[in-house]
Parts: structure tokens; sequence; C-alpha cells
């Protein structure tokens, strides 16, 4: 499976081979891989070929390592195309798994002015503030805020709110979500961020903020995503 003859770098034919192991399924989420040290004789390379091979994969999001227990293969991460303006529901349901939330907070508040110029309305005027664990087949994948002006949005509940939120918008009160605007950024998991998304305290996590608009330019939602680096990307189509 190396080849020692080869121009490729070592460390990158075993990356490759790894990560072929991983697509295929011979190695799964969870299965640890043997030491460096036993892993470089086993293949008769270099300690350092397979550490930077490790490593590699560490960051990348394919393996993890745990303190004194080793290396293990990690959970796939989940890839969000960026073209389309879609709802988690849609999104989970796209990939085959199950969509779920964990509500956390629903109430009717007095906006703040930052949110009420974003929504357009008076300050102070009433928005949901609608926190919710969004889960994949019962499992957290990101911590969801959302403000609505409950002007708009008339006769949320919190069992719609378990369900899909665009999903009432749509077919319940015939409003056509039109665009959005997204903006990602990195950081870390704060110590409650983390309670809920079942991480460490500063594990690394994407912010997301996104308003969307209905098709007659009004500012439906303004939404704070905090989402597990660990579990998704994003990918984006490009042209020139
Ligand atoms: C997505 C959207 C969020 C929207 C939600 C509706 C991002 C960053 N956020 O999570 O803006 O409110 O979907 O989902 O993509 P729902 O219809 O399943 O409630």
């Amino acid at each position: 499976m190396i080849n020692k003859n080869s121009p490729i770098p070592l460390y990158y034919q075993l990356k490759e081979h790894i990560k072929e192991m991983i697509e295929k399924g011979e190695l799964k989420p969870g299965d640890s891989l043997p030491p460096e040290r036993e892993y470089a004789e086993n293949h008769q390379i270099s300690r350092m070929t397979v550490r930077q091979a490790f490593t590699e994969l560490v960051n990348e999001g394919y393996l993890f390592r745990l303190q004194g227990k080793g290396t293990f293969i990690a959970e796939r991460k989940i890839e969000q195309p960026l073209h389309g303006l879609t709802s988690f529901t849609e999104d989970m349901k796209a990939r085959g798994f199950e969509p779920g939330s964990q509500l956390i907070q629903f109430e009717i508040v007095s906006s703040t002015s930052p949110i009420a110029r974003q929504l357009l309305i008076p300050e102070y005027g009433p928005v949901y503030e609608i926190k919710r664990i969004r889960l994949a087949d019962g499992v957290p994948m990101a911590l969801e805020t959302n403000y609505i002006s409950a002007n708009l949005i008339k006769g949320l509940t919190e069992q719609i709110v378990n369900q899909s939120l665009y999903a009432y918008i749509e077919e319940n009160l015939n409003l056509k979500i039109h665009q959005a605007s997204q903006i990602i950024e990195s950081s870390i998991a704060s110590q409650t961020e983390a309670n809920y998304l079942k991480i460490a305290k500063g594990a690394p996590v994407m912010l997301i903020q996104r308003n969307t608009y209905l098709q007659d330019g009004t500012p439906l939602e303004l939404v704070k995503s905090v989402y597990r680096a660990d579990r998704y990307k994003f990918m984006i189509q490009m042209e020139r």
C-alpha cells in the first residue's frame, strides 16, 4: 500500500490510504488506530512519517486524539452546500438523518436595538426569541437562536418550533422565504454551548449569522447559530 519508490511523499500516501479505508467503511467512526510506533514498525516507515499523516488527518477532521488513549476515527462531517436557502429540517432529511430539535427557550421578548434595526421593527417591539439545539439522529449538531417579529409571524407555538419553522411559515402562512445573507466565522465553544452541544469547552465551532428575507423584502429572521466544527463543513461552488 505504501510505495517507497514513488515520488509521492510517504506521509501523503499513508494519509490517502487511511482516508480510503474510512471511505470504504473498513475503518469506522470510533475505531482506534495502533500507536504511531507500532504503526511505523508494521509498515516499515519512520515514526515521523506516521506522525505527520496522523496530524494532518486530525487537522482535517478524519481522526481525533484522546490524551493517553490513542488516535481514533472521527464521525464523518456533514457537508453543507452554501448555494441554496434551506432549513435545517430539509438539510438533514436530504442526507438521510432524522431531524430533531430540543427546545431550550421560547418566549416573546422586547427587541434590543440591534435586533430591531435588522428586523426593521420599532425598538422594543415584540420578537420571538427561540433557542433550539438542532439534532441529527438525536445527536446535537448546532445551537440556534432565532429572532422573529411577533407581529409578522403570528401564532408560533412550541409544537411548531419543535418541528420546522420554515415549513410552518411557507405551508401554513403562505409566505415566500426568498433570500438570506450569511456570515460564517470560527470560534470556540463557551461552557454553556459546550454543554448543549456535548463537546468540550473550547472545542472549535463555527458561528453563523443569517438574515433571512421574504419575497417582498421584509426581514423574516435574524439567526445566530453555533455549529460543531467537528461535524460540519461547508461547500461552495465557484465559477470564473
Ligand atoms: C437553518 C437556518 C435557520 C432557520 C432554520 C429553520 C442556518 C445557519 N440557519 O438552521 O436560519 O431558521 O434552518 O429550520 O442554516 P427548521 O425549518 O427546521 O425549523
